[in-house]
């Protein structure tokens, strides 16, 4: 009975993540979700019904060379934790509100936090798993149809890259910079997403996206987010992109 209420509205906000409500339990229609992400790279822990913090893919130290250790920790452990604990203390709040029908007034409330929150969530599980380290890998420009259709939508792979930086470091106050695949028109996009959430278009798939608040990158690069953006480029998972174009086109 989960997700009764707002149903649409859930699908509105998560959607910005290129996610529907579904994916929460719904599995009939958590099919267009998985096409990027499974409920394991989600932490979401089926005996106890809630979300958990899925560990970083790698070593906090492993992308030292653009983004510290001490950033990695804190962003993991303290940011990206207090979202999957708002998550569930969304889900828990609705769910309590739809059993005893009190508190309807604050439905609206709680359904921008489980809009803000699962949009947190779900953009860093995204973030660090499209990450990888130059050693291993990370970096240098992608491959096959990913490369082909770069070039065929921005004109180049160098084109793409200036747009996709400018973008991400315009963004107004906290957010996000995106590569998305827009399936009706069967292209690529830039976005740029404001908080968690905002702004970014219903029916955006996401495919890279790169964090700018400045809990991201404030204690090596303080106001410099362009050179933070700049190294960003060079840890880029190619591979990893390019799987989840594959899944979503
Ligand atoms: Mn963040």
């Amino acid at each position: 009975m989960d997700h009764l209420i707002s149903r649409r509205k859930a699908c509105v906000g998560l959607a910005a993540a290129g996610v529907t409500s579904a994916l929460i339990t719904n599995p009939a229609s958590a099919k267009a979700t998985a096409r990027i992400l499974t409920q394991d790279d989600l932490g979401w822990d089926k005996a106890n019904k809630k979300y958990t913090l899925p560990p970083l893919p790698y070593a906090y130290d492993s992308l030292k060379a653009v983004i510290d250790e001490e950033t990695m920790r804190i962003h993991h452990n303290k940011h990206h934790a207090g979202y999957v604990r708002g998550l569930n203390s969304a889900l828990n709040k609705l769910r309590a509100i739809r059993w005893d029908e009190s508190d309807a007034d604050l439905i609206q409330h709680w359904q921008r936090q489980l809009s803000f929150h699962m949009g947190g969530h779900i953009n860093h599980t995204l973030f660090w798993k499209g990450m990888l380290s130059e050693f291993d890998g990370g970096g240098g420009q992608p491959k096959g149809n990913l490369l082909a259709v770069i070039n065929r939508d921005f004109g180049s792979f160098g084109k793409f890259t200036k747009q996709f930086k400018l973008a991400a470091t315009k963004v107004e106050g906290s957010g996000w910079g995106w590569l998305v695949y827009e399936p009706m028109s069967n292209r690529l996009m830039i976005s740029q997403m404001q908080n968690q959430q905002d702004m970014l278009f219903a029916g955006a798939i996401p495919l890279l996206g790169v964090d700018v608040w400045e809990h991201a990158y404030y204690l090596k690069y303080q106001n410099r987010r362009a050179d933070y953006v700049e190294g960003f480029m060079r840890i880029i998972n190619w591979e990893e992109i390019s799987r989840r174009f594959e899944s979503a086109r």
